[in-house]
């Protein structure tokens, strides 16, 4: 059974992969996925300056999810840059994905990042933590100013990590900005932001930044996934190549991605809760589905969900 993909001309040797942020911001982490069954290496989305993040507690994993209010802490531009040669040396392709406090910050790292040739860049216009920031992909303007500026100094294939849409309407404006810019591929979804998670016990907020509010991932995002994943297929008529994130945590779920148009999935929450041992799982759950099915490979079902 073949689950190997392409993107953007760049081959995978699995469709299944770890979500930026989880279990990928030092570099034992990142040397740790490169040695597990894994289709490619994301990195932590980075900033100019190394970060901390924003206190602890700031994930909070509950049955059917998780809420996460990391903060960006990485360890800066520069020393992910120093690692990505180290890292593509380990035979699977290397994500990057490039963040930033301000729209010039994005700039500076992605011309660094790129130099140093990961073999492709995510552009992450959609985190939810950082106090008084709001996410950049809510802000059509200023997801298409920024994405063309990065557009122009980077030459490996260029993606973006989008927020949820939850509105036919925000797809269809975000669809056009992207058709815009040069945009390699998408990544959909970010997690939901600003959901609050509480402990009726203690009558508190299980996490401490920003009162509680935080990123919810895991199955309670599936359907928002799923549904950002099919608007964006159809809006492009499957021409740019998706990855679909939200909500994966058995091989049914990565099928049920691929059926709305995903080339390829990552994964988050599952990964945190499960560990490096769930990539395996997870692709002998994804053929077992595929064998089910009578499918040999990924191109005999990606996009072909019946609408009724
Ligand atoms: O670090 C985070 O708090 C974080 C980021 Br950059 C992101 O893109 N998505 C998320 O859920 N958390």
């Amino acid at each position: 059974m073949d689950l190997s993909i392409t993107i953007a001309g760049v081959r995978f040797p699995s469709c299944i992969m770890n979500a930026s942020g989880a279990l990928c911001v030092t570099r034992e982490e990142l040397l740790a996925l490169g040695r597990s069954h894994i289709g490619a290496i994301v990195t932590k989305s980075m900033t100019v300056e190394p970060r901390d993040g924003n206190p602890e507690p700031r994930y909070y994993g509950f049955p059917g999810g998780s809420i996460n209010s990391m903060g960006l802490p990485n360890l800066g531009y520069k020393a992910y840059a120093a690692l990505i040669p180290e890292l593509k040396a380990m035979g699977n392709p290397v994500i990057a994905s490039v963040a930033g406090l301000c729209e010039d910050d994005f700039l500076t790292i992605a011309a660094t990042i790129n130099a140093a040739k990961p073999d492709l860049i995510e552009v992450n216009l959609s985190c939810p933590n950082i106090p008084g920031k709001p996410q950049i992909g809510y802000d059509a303007e200023a997801s298409e100013r920024l994405l063309k500026r990065v557009r122009k100094v980077i030459t490996v294939p260029m993606g973006v990590k989008l927020p949820p849409y939850f509105d036919p309407a925000h797809h269809t404006i975000m669809g056009d900005v992207i058709g815009r810019c040069g945009v390699d591929f998408l990544n959909l979804i970010n997690s939901v932001g600003n959901g609050l998670v509480v402990d009726p016990d203690r009558e508190e907020a299980v996490i401490k930044p920003k009162g509680g509010f935080g990123g919810l991932g895991g199955t309670i995002i599936k359907p928002v996934a799923l549904a950002n994943v099919r608007a964006f297929w159809k809006i492009f008529e499957g021409r740019i190549p998706i990855i679909g994130t939200g909500g994966v945590v058995n091989g049914v779920d990565a099928f049920e991605h691929v059926l709305c148009g995903a080339s390829a999935v990552q994964i988050g929450t599952v990964l945190v809760e499960e560990g490096l041992g769930v990539f395996a799982r997870l692709e002998g759950e994804l053929v077992a589905q595929l064998r089910k099915k009578g499918y040999t490979k990924l191109e005999d079902f990606r996009g072909k969900l019946k609408e009724l």
